[in-house]
């Protein structure tokens, strides 16, 4: 069993971003530069903000952090998408998910200018994936797509079982990995909620990915021997041991499921920072004008 590191191919990768940034200045060129929008006080969404602003410091990218009350209202937040849109110095931006529960989520991903949108959430971007043009893809399937890639794993006929079919994660990693090249050409099962026999399903799978939202929900027996394992479940979970009062599970029973594979993704260090990662590269391309000349 290999571990697909997260953190070894992150560290990579960023110091690969970091020298094109250095190349970029010395060529005359602007610095990338994210904004991320943060509304309210969710705990989860505070960590993963502060986590992409860090990472932006690390591989030298300028970052900005607008910051609002969660009593912001739905027009109060279009104006901040506006500005954005309209600010020459932003190469791209994110609204955190989830927003207060007031404020539409479809209608804010709708108002931001897809040639920003490094989230890839924008229909416009999502249609373009499908096409298979370029497109800012969703930061995790294009991290989990990334790290495919770089371990050199085999895609080509194999049979990709999804668990999960969020507009986020499972729906675009089964388009993704259902097109032609690599890392693709797999034969894609999309699963959900109303799959009947999900253990048969999923034993049926050369390369799992889990993204359900409910730890520990791959059970051992659900494997077969020499599966590659893709776990995306960020779940905290109770422990007492933790100044935190939590730690972080993924959706897979890992000690049960690891023995049995070929490779998998921890929890942490895994899918997560590869997701973080992912918004990097995005927002280098957006600098550089790659997806949208
Ligand atoms: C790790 C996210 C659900 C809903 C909204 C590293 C992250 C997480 C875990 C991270 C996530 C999950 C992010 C680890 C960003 C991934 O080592 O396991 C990094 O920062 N993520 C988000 O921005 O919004 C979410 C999950």
């Amino acid at each position: 069993m290999q571990l697909l590191d997260g953190k070894l191919l992150s560290e990579n990768i960023k110091a690969e971003l970091a020298a094109e940034v250095e190349a970029l200045r010395g060529r005359g060129g602007k610095t990338p530069h994210l904004a991320a929008v943060l509304v309210g006080e969710n705990p989860a969404s505070q960590v993963y903000v502060s986590s992409k602003i860090k990472s932006c410091e690390q591989v030298g990218f300028k970052s900005s952090l607008i910051q609002r009350p969660a009593s912001t209202s739905e027009q109060e937040l279009l104006d901040v998408v506006r500005q954005l849109n309209e600010d020459p110095d932003v190469d791209g931006f994110i609204v955190q998910l989830p927003l207060p529960s007031h404020i539409n989520e479809e209608k804010i991903t709708l108002a931001i200018d897809h040639r920003k949108d490094v989230d890839g959430f924008h229909p416009v971007n999502f249609g373009r994936m499908a096409q298979g043009l370029p497109a800012f893809l969703p930061a995790t399937p294009f991290g989990i797509v990334e790290m495919l890639r770089r371990y050199n794993i085999e895609t080509a006929g194999k049979h990709c079982v999804v668990v999960g079919r969020s507009n986020i994660v499972g729906t675009p990693i089964s388009i993704l990995l259902s097109r032609k090249g690599y890392p693709g050409d797999c034969t894609v099962t999309l699963t959900h909620s109303r799959t009947q026999n999900l253990p048969a399903e999923v034993r049926r799978a050369d390369i799992v990915v889990a993204a359900i939202g409910i730890p520990q929900f791959i059970k051992g027996d659900w494997i077969k021997e020499g599966t590659v394992v893709i776990d995306v479940g960020i779940n905290r979970f109770p422990d007492t041991t933790k100044k935190s009062g939590y730690r972080l599970v993924g959706d897979v029973d890992f000690e049960a499921v690891a023995p049995k594979c070929s490779h998998i993704t921890p929890v942490p260090g895994g899918v997560g920072l590869m997701t973080v990662t992912a918004l990097l590269m995005n927002t280098l391309k957006a600098c550089k004008k790659e997806i949208y000349p």
